[in-house]
């Protein structure tokens, strides 16, 4: 889905997103095709998920996309994947460039030097589950993978010397105190002007020698007059960065986001988090989502009183960020994860994958004011010490690569979980009166985890109910409340809810089991039931009809944001 803002005014970019040429090849070995005779002789709209459409629902298997391109004299061309789900080919003219595993992410392919004029693109996508060839998404997850190039997909015309990325942090608050760090490309070494605007105010303006090859130019300086974003008051600033002839924009809020004394703070202010965990899906659309639903979701949500978001289990669009940052909304973007076990851990084919697509979530959302937290790993084994070394790998990857935002992971072993000591912020999943206890043993369920961490050497860390939640089925009303019954759930929420925050204040922010129901994958044939296929935890249906527990909801977090 479109940015809320233009990245280039100079640069050229086509968009290439439209009806591409498009084939199923189903369950072929992507190295046995033959790209001469595949006949792509259907059409499929880029971006959408393939597997999501009536012609190909539930699918799985090999598919090619076709597209003509069209080249002129630049010196160099890239393409820019938004997602493909979940591995993905990139060919040129019959050759391959790149292979990309893993949905979620953007991801670039540059293209070699041609004759202007006409050329053949062609990806193939990948959405079997297939450990060796894709080990970031497993057929056990409690989540549907869908298929295909669900993102926008641009060809960005790139001149000699060119702009690969910009970085804005805050050093010190209140002076605005800033820097800004440019990658760049050039194909050799020169000498260009650079300028960088702030909301149209030019802070440099300058000649800059660069040398052959790949290099980062640092800028620091202040804004003393710049507003701050916060989740109540969310000012975003425009940074216009122009390279010879490339430039690039990018869209910043300046706030400090602090984890200490059991608190999160932004710009000093402590924050109580009320929120939900939300997947990127829907029935018709699987991860496509159009904005009109990223927007009216945020909406319902902010009715319903919350200003924070889990984005549950994987790194969240860019569009989506986008409307977070201008609504004010705190969101947590986590790595890709869901119940990884030891042999996953500790797999250097699966930990290498992870590191990769950490660098990617890193890279396309580090400017986003509204992420205040990096997560990884979703009820990863980390109740064994096996897996300790990946945790503190991939959280001391998060941390080198932006050590402005606290880091956590989700743990459901919150008795047992060996690493702690490794997260900024203790964050727990947890199912009192689902999946343990009645609903009468709810309070003391979570008095047992929530003290249990803070006798076991994290008192001092914020803690945050990652999750917690109740089965309902949409209309399914019954005045024995029983279990799959909307009363059930809103019961259970209110219960949790009260108990979190009126009875006590340990806990600094909860995020509900889950925003709406989501087609899930393969767990309808395991013991925890996913009646019709979905998690039906939602406090909405899957097209997003609130179930009672909407309004309860509402009520108590309007209570508690009033006080
Ligand atoms: C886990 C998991 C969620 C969902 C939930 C449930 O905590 O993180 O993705 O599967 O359980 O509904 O059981």
């Amino acid at each position: 889905m479109p940015r809320l803002f233009q990245e280039h005014k100079l640069r050229p970019v086509t968009l290439l997103d439209g009806l591409w040429n498009f084939a199923f090849l189903g369950d072929m070995d992507v190295d046995d095709v033959d790209i001469t005779s595949i006949k792509c002789d259907s059409y499929m709209p880029v971006p959408a998920c393939f597997d999501a459409m009536p012609q190909y629902a539930g699918k799985r298997g090999l598919v090619a996309y076709r597209k003509e391109i069209y080249l002129d004299e630049a010196a160099r061309h890239r393409l820019v994947f938004d997602t493909v789900h979940h591995w993905g080919r990139v060919l040129f003219d019959g050759t391959v460039l790149h292979d990309h595993v893993g949905g979620f992410t953007q991801f670039t392919v540059d293209l070699p030097q041609s004759a202007p004029g006409s050329h053949e693109l062609v990806v193939l996508v990948d959405n079997r589950l297939d450990y060796d060839h894709s080990p970031l998404h497993l057929d056990y997850f409690d989540w549907y993978h869908y298929g295909g190039i669900s993102g926008s997909v641009s060809l960005h015309h790139l001149p000699e010397s060119w702009i690969d990325r910009v970085t804005i942090t805050v050093d010190d608050l209140t002076s605005r105190n800033m820097t800004m760090s440019i990658r760049y490309g050039t194909i050799k070494a020169q000498t260009l002007p650079l300028s960088i605007a702030i909301d149209d105010h030019f802070i440099i303006d300058e000649e800059v020698a660069l040398s052959e090859g790949n290099g980062v130019l640092n800028y620091h300086f202040n804004l003393p007059e710049a507003a701050l974003w916060s989740p109540n008051d969310p000012h975003l600033h425009m940074a216009a960065v122009q390279l010879g002839t490339d430039d690039l924009y990018e869209r910043f809020g300046i706030r400090k986001v602090e984890a200490k004394q059991g608190q999160i703070l932004i710009n000093g202010e402590p924050q109580l988090l009320l929120g939900f965990n939300r997947h990127q899906s829907h029935p018709q659309f699987g991860y496509t989502i159009p904005q009109n639903i990223d927007y009216s979701d945020l909406m319902l949500l902010r009715d319903m009183g919350c200003n924070f978001i889990r984005g549950s289990h994987y790194p969240q669009t860019r569009s989506f960020l986008d409307l977070c940052d201008e609504l004010g909304f705190m969101m947590w973007v986590e790595s890709i994860g869901w119940g990884h076990t030891v042999g996953h851990l500790t797999d250097p084919h699966f930990v290498n994958a992870q590191h990769a697509h950490i660098a990617e979530m890193i890279a396309m959302s580090e400017n986003h004011p509204s992420i205040i937290l990096w997560g990884i790993l979703n009820e990863g084994y980390s109740y064994d010490e096996k897996t300790t070394p990946t945790y503190a790998a991939l959280l001391g990857q998060i941390r080198e690569e932006d050590p402005t935002r606290p880091v956590t992971y989700a743990c459901n072993y919150p008795f047992t979980d060996a690493h702690l000591d490794l997260v900024d912020v203790v964050s727990i999943n947890q199912y009192p009166g689902w999946y343990q206890g009645e609903l009468e043993d709810v309070p003391q369920l979570i008095d047992d985890f929530i003290n249990y961490v803070d006798e076991h050497g994290q008192a001092d860390k914020p803690i945050i109910i990652s999750e917690i939640g109740a089965g309902a089925i949409y209309g399914w009303r019954d005045s024995h409340h029983t279990r799959w019954s909307e009363g059930y759930q809103s019961a259970l929420l209110e219960t949790v809810i009260k108990h979190l925050f009126f009875d006590r204040d340990r806990v600094c922010g909860l995020a509900i089991w889950q925003y709406h129901d989501i087609r899930t994958t393969q767990l309808a044939r395991m013991a925890l039931a996913r009646p019709r296929d979905f998690n039906n935890k939602g406090v909405l249906d899957e097209y997003r009809r609130p179930k009672e527990a909407y309004q309860v909801v509402k009520r108590l977090f309007t209570e508690l944001n009033s006080k």
